[in-house]
């Protein structure tokens, strides 16, 4: 009997873990041992930012961060090569007036929901940066999260859909 033969009769009543697992005993690809049965699962779409005069010393950057897993991840820290830092701010509105401060803790992101980060809302903040954030430019970014590590991803800088 070979050991996929063995492990049948307990892979039908169990998860898609535990199948992963069997393939991963069977030795039959490397991938599915590589993957572990659970955990967070970080996507990040729609990274953008507004078009700002080359003059501007600093530019926000908006983006979706959607965690598909069954555990929660934060994210960390943020960083970009054209940008001295990428500070995580949050704006708030108190009687008409908009200011930012620095989110000091890091940005949880829960199981299964989608964390937005928006204009008036969460940002990514690029002090001092030395790209232009023409239209059409894109911003490389590396968003470093507590268990899924470092994520990279571009940023396009475009209108406000
Ligand atoms: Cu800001």
């Amino acid at each position: 009997m070979n050991i996929v033969a063995a492990l049948r009769p307990k892979v039908r009543s169990k998860s898609l873990a535990s199948l992963a697992l069997a393939v991963c005993l069977a030795g039959l690809t490397l991938a599915a041992c590589q993957r572990s049965p659970s955990g967070p699962e970080i996507v990040i779409s729609e990274a953008w930012g507004q078009p700002l005069p080359a003059s501007a010393a600093n530019g926000a950057i908006y983006m979706q961060i959607r965690n598909r897993g069954d555990q929660p991840d934060t994210l960390l820290s943020a960083s970009s090569p054209v940008c001295s830092a990428l500070e995580l701010h949050e704006t708030e509105q108190e009687n008409d007036i908009a200011s930012m401060h620095l989110a000091h803790t890091g940005l949880p992101i829960p199981a299964g929901q989608v964390v937005e980060l928006k204009p008036a809302g969460l940002h990514l903040m690029c002090v001092d940066k030395q790209a232009d954030f023409r239209q059409g430019a894109a911003i490389p970014l590396s968003l470093e999260f507590e268990k899924s590590g470092a994520i990279a991803l571009e940023a396009s800088i475009r209108l406000p859909p």
